[in-house]
């Protein structure tokens, strides 16, 4: 016999079938044994009787976790024996035939099937082959895998290209000192901080590129939104009037993101209780005017020039409070707090670049960049960085390359934002810190 997915199950009343998964409980009440079995689609509840003598022996054996199939005939379900409401509750399978596939060694941590599992941060990524099976955290990679598909179809409509950039390089691409370097051979190299030259070279190539790719980033700190390893989405798009195109092209990517995961994951958004506001337009200020509202409305005073997180969160309270919108734009950064690669205003201390706050932490960055050769040079030079580290890089430059712009955009904090979870570590499968190279 064949196996069936759990989800299917409801539809086969009367019909013999063979099911295999997880044991996510077991009960026993009074002689009967019940057990909810889960697989990749749903989660049924089975009744072994004593009667059945094999099988009995077998059901009184297995625990939490184990691996079981069983075959049985599917029945209407009296009902009220499950302590949880199930989406297949109508029906149950009274077991004919069991076979233990696979058994747990040792105690399990905590109890997998728990509604919100009642562990800090540490044991639940401490137990991750464990934490991942329990379904409120298994709903974050559902609606994580919509957004890489998500992202992925709306690059494709727009008519980019999917590249994969090289990960160890011979220069930090982001300068600053959160690189890692590593031996490399005779001599050394840096794990990419971003896929920055390659995709402007790639905008030389085919105008229109996006990649998905994993970058690093030395972080010392521990931070509810930063990790060492993390999944970029990267765009960079040719031919382009003005930092303008590219945080229009971004909205739609925003919008077409949330509208999927609202479509097809209605079920985790609702276990998660989230609510988003995505208006038509995003709400777009300068940081100028950003640090000014946080003065007026929240009495808060930047030291430097730049916003931080705190920061950052306010405005996001206000673009919701006076835009209904999850979503604001920051404009014209600063030349000084910017990389080298970003284009210039007309007045040269800002820049022609964007971060995008969703409910109140930066997701994205991006811009328009330099891509005049002599200009690109002269930046790198008042940026006190060496022309020559960058040799490979100004080629581009020399070779004819049209004006153009893109962003980089954390997939983990898009996730991380949509449900609420306060550390973007629980959206990460196995996310890396200064102390965790482990599971
Ligand atoms: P930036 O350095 O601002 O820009 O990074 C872009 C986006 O990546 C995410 N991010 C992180 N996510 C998790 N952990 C981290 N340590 C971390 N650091 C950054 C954020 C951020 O907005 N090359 C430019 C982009 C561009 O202009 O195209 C860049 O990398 O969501």
């Amino acid at each position: 016999m064949k196996r069936t997915l759990i989800v299917r199950i409801p539809e086969l009343v009367g019909e013999k079938v063979k099911i295999a998964g997880w044991i996510n409980v077991r009960r026993d009440h009074g002689k009967l044994i019940f057990i909810d079995l889960r697989d990749r689609s749903g989660v049924i509840q089975i009744v072994i009787i004593p009667d059945n003598e094999e099988a009995y022996q077998r059901a009184r054996e297995v625990r939490d976790e184990y691996v079981i199939e069983v075959e049985g005939l599917v029945k209407k379900r009296p009902g009220g024996q499950s302590t949880e409401k199930l989406e297949t509750s109508s029906v149950e399978i009274e077991v004919e035939k069991m076979k233990i596939i696979s058994r747990v060694e040792g105690e399990l941590s905590f109890e997998v099937s728990s509604k919100k599992l009642d562990v800090n941060i540490q044991t639940l990524l401490d137990n991750r082959n464990l934490s991942l099976r329990n379904k409120r955290v298994n709903d974050i990679f559902k609606i994580y895998s919509q957004i890489l598909k998500s992202y992925n179809d709306v690059m494709r409509e727009n008519d980019f290209l999917e590249i994969k950039s090289p990960k160890i390089l011979s220069t930090a691409s982001e300068g600053g000192a959160n690189f890692f370097k590593m031996e490399y051979f005779q001599g050394e190299a840096f794990l990419a901080q971003s896929p920055q030259f390659y995709k402007q070279a790639g905008v030389g190539a085919f105008e229109r590129v996006f990649e998905i790719g994993t970058v690093f980033r030395a972080e010392p700190h521990f931070t509810t939104r930063h990790v060492n390893e993390y999944t970029s989405f990267d765009a960079e798009m040719g031919f382009i009037e003005s930092y303008a195109d590219i945080m229009k092209q971004l909205t739609q990517v925003m919008k077409r993101i949330i509208r999927d995961i609202q479509k097809n994951c209605a079920s985790e958004l609702a276990e998660y209780e989230s609510e988003l506001f995505v208006p038509d337009e995003f709400p777009k200020i300068k940081l100028t005017e950003a640090l000014e509202i946080l003065k007026k409305e929240f009495g808060k005073e930047m030291e430097g020039i730049d916003i931080d997180p705190e920061g950052e969160r306010l405005i996001g309270e206000w673009a919701k409070k006076t835009y209904n919108s999850d979503f604001i734009f920051l404009t014209h950064y600063p030349s000084s707090i910017r990389p080298f690669y970003t284009m210039p205003s007309a007045d040269p201390q800002y820049t022609e670049s964007f971060d995008l706050i969703f409910k109140g932490v930066e997701i994205a960055t991006g811009g328009q960049r330099i891509h005049d050769y002599n200009q690109l040079v002269a930046s790198i030079q008042s940026h006190g960085l060496k022309l020559d580290d960058f040799k490979h890089y100004l080629e581009i430059f020399k070779l004819g390359i049209p004006p153009h712009g893109g962003w980089g955009l954390g997939s983990e904090r898009i996730v991380q934002k949509v449900l609420g979870i306060k550390n973007i570590k629980e959206v990460i499968l196995f996310p890396r810190d200064v102390k965790r190279l482990t599971p």
